[in-house]
């Protein structure tokens, strides 16, 4: 007998509907046999995986929200997090680089025209020939000057006689920014000290003379991801390439944040899942004091707490994803399920590197790899704390006495 969840998300369903089930059979295959075992090989080299991002595309799980009016799978949200946490499981560095255009593309799907969505989306739809590389797209809000403050952004877009914008500014941290193909970059185009009238969003192409990446970064983890500064001098940006109307630009970045805090909250699960079943691994396997790890109680509570977190924040996570497939603002719950998969997924590494030993503090077993790896989740995609700012003012915003 099937179970499909209720139509519009009426009553409450623990399933997966037949099809998310086949997708996430199908990318857990990829991500364990394909994925896993390159992972310690770009975290050690830096490498961008191409040929995974490549294999990615090739089996529809980039780009995965992209309407199909403009070539994509138009995939839900909760689709997306299914997908992300079973890449994270093998790498969540790949996984960024392979799930990092979402970010990018997100304003654009928000907020773009008919024309920028045939353009800019299309373009990252279209078929691939031979060997060549799929698309990648940055989302470009954080500066070296500020990352939680966005309304504090110092990027510049002054507006010419003929309507076009010319950009002067640096960002920072940008995800993808050596590889990408245009930028999604935040500007201010006023002095309003209002955020949602001073800036103003706007499509980058990154041959635009001007535009320069800066070197690749070395982070403590998910190194497999391609994380670059980036200067723009002069840059001169047709007004065709302005996203939604000047001075709306803070909104279209929030909006974005929305959308792609529950991927990056299951690509913290993915992580966390994989270092518990690590951990359960390890210590069915290694004897102390003549019993198996996991008989010890003291480590036998370790794992559970493990199970614990996994479930919670997964849950978390699909809250969020699922209350933007009804149609609802997710604000609140984005931030919860970022705030707390990531807590949970440090929480848990870190436990895992404690259950493994010796070993754990070592390159050649897994989970030294997920504690370097899980840290970013708290400071991404707004930090751990900036989430808790937010989840202060939803409550107080919604208080009803
Ligand atoms: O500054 C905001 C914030 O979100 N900071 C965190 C920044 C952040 O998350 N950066 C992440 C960069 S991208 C990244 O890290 C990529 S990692 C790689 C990913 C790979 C994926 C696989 C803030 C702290 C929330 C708010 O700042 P304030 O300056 O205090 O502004 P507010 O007064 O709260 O708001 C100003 C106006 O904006 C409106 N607003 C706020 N939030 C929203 C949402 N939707 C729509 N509109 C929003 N969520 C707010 O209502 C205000 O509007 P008014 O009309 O002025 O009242
Ligand atoms: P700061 O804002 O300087 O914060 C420093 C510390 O102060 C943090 O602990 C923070 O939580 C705390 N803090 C700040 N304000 C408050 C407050 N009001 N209350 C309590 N605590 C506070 N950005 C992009 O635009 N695009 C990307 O693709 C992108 N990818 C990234 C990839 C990587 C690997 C990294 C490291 C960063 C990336 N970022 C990207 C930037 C990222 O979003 C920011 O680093 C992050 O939002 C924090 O900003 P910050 O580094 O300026 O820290």
């Amino acid at each position: 007998e099937k179970h499909e969840p209720a139509a519009g998300g009426a009553g409450l369903s623990f399933d997966l509907s037949d099809e998310q089930k086949a997708y996430q059979d199908l990318v857990r295959k990829f991500a364990r046999e394909e994925i896993a075992p390159k992972a310690a090989h770009h975290d050690k080299t830096g490498e961008f995986p191409w040929e995974l991002v490549r294999k990615a595309f090739d089996l529809g799980l980039m780009n995965n929200h992209i309407p199909a009016k403009y070539g994509g799978a138009a995939m839900g949200s909760l689709d997306s997090v299914i997908i992300g946490e079973e890449l994270a499981w093998a790498c969540s560095g790949i996984s960024t680089a392979i799930g990092g255009n979402n970010l990018a593309l997100a304003p654009v799907i928000l907020a773009g025209t008919h024309e920028q969505k045939q353009k800019y989306l299309g373009r990252m739809t279209a078929p691939i020939t031979g060997d060549g590389k799929p698309l990648i797209a940055s989302y470009c809000v954080t500066e070296p000057g500020c990352g939680s403050d966005v309304a504090g952004v110092q990027t510049k877009a002054r507006r010419l006689k003929d309507g076009s914008f010319v950009i002067n500014g640096q960002k920072m941290w940008i995800t993808g920014g050596g590889k990408a193909n245009w930028y999604f970059v935040l500007a201010r185009t006023s002095e309003d000290p209002k955020p949602n009238q001073a800036f103003t969003g706007f499509i980058v192409e990154a041959n635009t003379p001007g535009v320069t990446p800066g070197r690749k970064e070395w982070n403590m983890g998910q190194r497999a991801s391609d994380t670059r500064g980036i200067t723009f001098e002069d840059v001169v940006v047709p007004k065709e390439n302005i996203l939604a109307a000047e001075g709306a630009g803070f909104k279209i970045a929030m909006g974005a944040f929305d959308q792609t805090r529950p991927p990056v909250a299951t690509g913290a699960v993915g992580l966390a899942q994989r270092a518990l079943d690590e951990s359960v691994k390890y210590s069915m396997e290694r004897k102390t004091f003549g019993k198996y790890l996991y008989e010890h109680q003291s480590v036998g509570n370790m794992l559970a707490d493990m199970a614990i977190g996994v479930q919670n924040a997964r849950l978390a996570t699909y809250r969020a994803a699922w209350e933007i497939d009804q149609g609802r603002s997710n604000t609140f719950y984005a931030s919860i399920a970022k705030c707390y998969a990531a807590d949970v997924a440090n929480k848990i590494a870190a436990d895992a590197v404690q259950i493994f030993g010796g070993n754990g503090f070592n390159s050649e077993y897994p989970v030294e790899k997920l504690m370097r790896d899980a840290k970013i989740f708290q400071i991404y995609e707004g930090t751990s704390q900036i989430q808790k700012v937010i989840l202060n003012r939803e409550l107080v915003k919604h208080r009803k006495l």
